[in-house]
This record gives structure tokens, sequence and C-alpha cells, in this order.
């Protein structure tokens, strides 16, 4: 290793995440119930191409050789979504012991190789019978998601100890629910408001269900995976930059306000009518650790303007690669909350690649852009950030949603025409960091 190389921790987790519907396909195999993703994509002009995740990354049959690709990466740890509608196909008991039997068989087999399970219980696919009657807009949801957390735990908690509940709450209520991008495909901002505290909710009573419930030899450890888009001015004028600041402040404490202080920021006042008594101590539970997603960050100009910045590097999703954001945002976090230990649990990048004639892929882009994250994450620790482990959006190219299988943020290169894996250029840097502990200063061209 060389002098100007970035160590971490000892016992810094290193792992790879994906999700139910991005990877498993088998939308209807074994029982499994319909998932508003699945209903959405089969649902015209909904997702680019027509695409749909009904086989997606062929996962659920392929899974013990994507498990053996964790293992040539050298991972820690895998971070995986359970599906809601493959346990219960309508969303309520019975149960469907199929579904459960291949996560239970996944966790054997990430422990047999080394690899703490990190499951996600909801990464968006609600069983389609429940929106039927509302989804995420009925308050009943929370108790059908509290049941449902029950039942994984008792199945799984023996052997998995980090449990989130749900995965970026911010696209769940707001990209479902209010500009309609994704499923359900609501286009209602009050809508959303309601979604957000219900999902809250849910993920408090969670909570509670798996404490009640697990029976591990260790206590769990209990989080929620968190996105943040954090907002920077277009120019120093005092218009641009105060707009910039109300914005940070008012994006970034929706969740973490009530989650970490018990309350609702004053910008979302219009929630205080759906607030029953209780709520508010429910969703502030004791968490372990806080799951923190980082992409990218957005730049305001005149009247709110979104504006592109001139030099920018942007990936194939339109967004600002800006890797200092990640470091203010896990320095700011630390001082103005009282928070628990954190992990990345996503960050990542859509680039297209290039294969090599020699079968290669050649993805610089993403590796650059993984390893100059990776060294703004090893900075905030300097800094005195407690910062546990980080996971990579993602391990195989998938379904990324309304964008079907156009964008593709695997270190594992996927071939949807014959499911042939190939771990790009990214993942072997990755597995190298992951041995060493540690990132090379250098970067790659
Ligand atoms: O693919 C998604 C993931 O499901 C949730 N976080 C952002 C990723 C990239 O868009």
């Amino acid at each position: 290793m060389s002098s100007d190389s970035l160590r971490f921790p000892d016992r810094f987790l290193w792992g790879a995440a994906t999700s139910a519907c991005q990877i498993e396909g088998a939308w209807d195999l074994d029982g499994k119930g319909e998932s508003i993703w699945d209903r959405f994509g089969h649902t015209p002009g909904r997702i680019l191409n027509a695409d749909t995740a009904d086989i997606a990354c062929d996962h659920y049959k392929r899974w013990q050789q994507d498990v053996d690709l964790m293992v040539e990466l050298g991972l820690g740890a895998y971070r995986f979504s359970i599906s809601w509608p493959r346990i219960m196909p309508n969303g309520k008991k019975p149960v469907n012991s199929l579904g459960l039997d291949f996560y239970d068989r996944l966790v054997d087999k990430l422990l047999a190789s080394n690899i703490q399970p990190f499951p996600t219980l909801y990464h968006w696919d609600l069983p389609q019978a429940l929106q039927e009657t509302g989804g995420w807009t009925n308050r009943d949801v929370v108790k059908r998601f509290a049941e449902y957390a029950e039942v994984v735990a008792q199945r799984l908690s023996d052997r998995v100890r980090h449990w989130t509940t749900l995965n970026e709450p911010w696209c769940i209520a707001v990209l479902g629910h209010a500009t309609g991008d994704h499923a359900p495909g609501y286009k209602d901002k009050q809508t959303a408001i309601v979604v957000g505290h219900n999902l809250l909710v849910a993920h408090g009573l969670a909570c509670q269900a798996i404490r009640a419930t697990a029976c591990g030899p260790d206590k769990p450890q209990l989080g929620i995976a968190l996105i943040f888009t954090p907002t920077d001015p277009a120019s120093d004028s005092p218009k641009d930059q105060a707009l910039a600041e109300k914005t940070w402040r008012e994006d970034l404490s929706y969740f973490m306000d009530p989650i970490f202080r018990g309350i609702y920021p004053e910008s979302l006042s219009k929630i205080k009518s759906h607030i029953r008594t209780g709520d508010l101590e429910l969703i502030a539970t004791q968490l372990d650790f806080l799951g923190l997603n980082y992409y990218s960050r957005t730049v305001l100009g005149i009247k709110g303007k979104v504006e592109v910045v001139p030099g920018s590097q942007y990936t194939e999703m339109g967004w600002e690669v800006h890797p200092v954001s990640l470091r203010k945002l896990l320095v700011k976090f630390s001082k103005d909350y009282h928070l628990p230990p954190i992990y990345i649990t996503e960050n990542g990048a859509a680039f297209s690649d290039q294969s090599s004639p020699d079968g290669r892929i050649l993805d610089f882009a993403r590796l650059n852009y993984l390893r100059d994250h990776l060294e703004q994450a090893w900075l905030a620790i300097q800094d005195g950030v407690d910062l546990r482990g980080y996971f990579a959006w993602s391990l195989l190219d998938n379904f990324e949603w309304a964008h079907g299988y156009s964008k593709r943020f695997g270190i594992v290169h996927v071939d949807f025409a014959n499911q042939k894996r190939t771990i790009k250029e990214s993942g072997r840097w990755y597995a190298s960091v992951i041995k060493q502990n540690a990132v090379e200063s250098s970067r790659f061209a």
C-alpha cells in the first residue's frame, strides 16, 4: 500500500446494495403477489421502452451465483430488500412460506460466506392488494407493515442483526404520490404529505415489532435509509443564498426532525391535522443506526430554477457529480442532530459502460465516482463522524424504476439478453479497496 492511501477504521463494513423489485424477477412465481411496481410496469406508458421488472436480473433463480460474485468482490455485507408481496401476497396474513424460504436460504448462504445480511423491509414494492384500499394513503397500512415486519423477524432474526425499515421515504411520498413518476403514480402534494407521515408511523411500529420479536443472540440493530440531495446557491447573491439555505433546511429536516427530534419542521405544518396521539413518540423511537443514501446535489438559481453548473460532470441520470457534498452532509448532520452510528447505505452512479475487445467492462467514470466519494467519506471520519460502513449502489445493473434498464448503476455488468454477469473495472477496484481497507488517492483515466 502506498503512503498516500486513505486507511479506513478497523471493522469498517464494506458492502453493496440492491432491492428486490430491481433484481429478483420471478414477479409471479412461487405464490408471490402482485406489487404496485408490477402493476405500474404492466401499464402502458409508465416505464421507458415499456420495460418491466418481470425478469430483471433473474436473481430469484440465480441468487447462489450472485452470492458467489459477492464473495469474489470480498464484500463484508450485502444490503438487499425483502419483497412484501412475496411474503404476504395480499399484504396481510396468510404468509406464503415459499417466499420466506427464499430469504432464509439467501441469509444462510450469506452467513456461510462471511457476508453480513443487511435486509431492508420496504424498498417500494407495496402489495397491489393494499394499494386497492388506498396503499400508503390509508392509515391501516401501518398495522399491516408492522405485522409483516413481525413475520419476517420471526423467521430471520435468529441470524439477521441489522434491519432497515424503509428505503427513502422521500421518494415513496414525493415521486410516488406528488409527481407521479413512481408507482402508484399519484399527483397530489397533499396526499404525499399524508403518505410521508404514514410511512414514518409504520417505521416506528415496525421497529417496535422487530424489537419485541427478535430472537438472535445480540440486540437487533434498527435503522432507516434516507436519501438527501442538498441544495447549493447558483451564485453568491443574497437572494440565491437565502433560497438555497431555506431549501436545504426544509429538505433535510423533512424526515430527520421527526425521527431524531420528535417534531416536524415548520414547513410541514399541513401535517398537523393527521398526527394522532402517540405518533411523534413512535416516529422518534430510538434507532441504532442511520442509513444515508447520497448521489448528488441541486444548484438553485433565480426563482428556484435548477441550474447546470458549467464544468461539472453529470451522470446518465443528469445528476451532478459532487462528492464534497457527501462530507458536508455527514458533518452537518453529526453536528445538528444527536445521531446513532451512520452507514452510507447507497452511493453510486449511472454511466454507460464501454467494453474492451477482451470482454472487460471499462467503467472508469464510475470507478472515479466511487473513489472520490470514498475519499470524502474518509475525510468525514477524520472530522469525527461516526461512519461505520459503505454500500455501493448497486451490486448489479438492474431495473432502474421508470427508466427501465436504460441506466446502469452496477459494479457488476448484467447482459439482460442472457443474464451473463461480468465484474466491471469499478468492481475489481472496489474489491481491492475492501481487501486493503483503504483507498489509494490516485485517479483513473
Ligand atoms: O435505484 C435507486 C434505488 O432503488 C433507490 N435509491 C436511488 C437508486 C438510483 O436511482
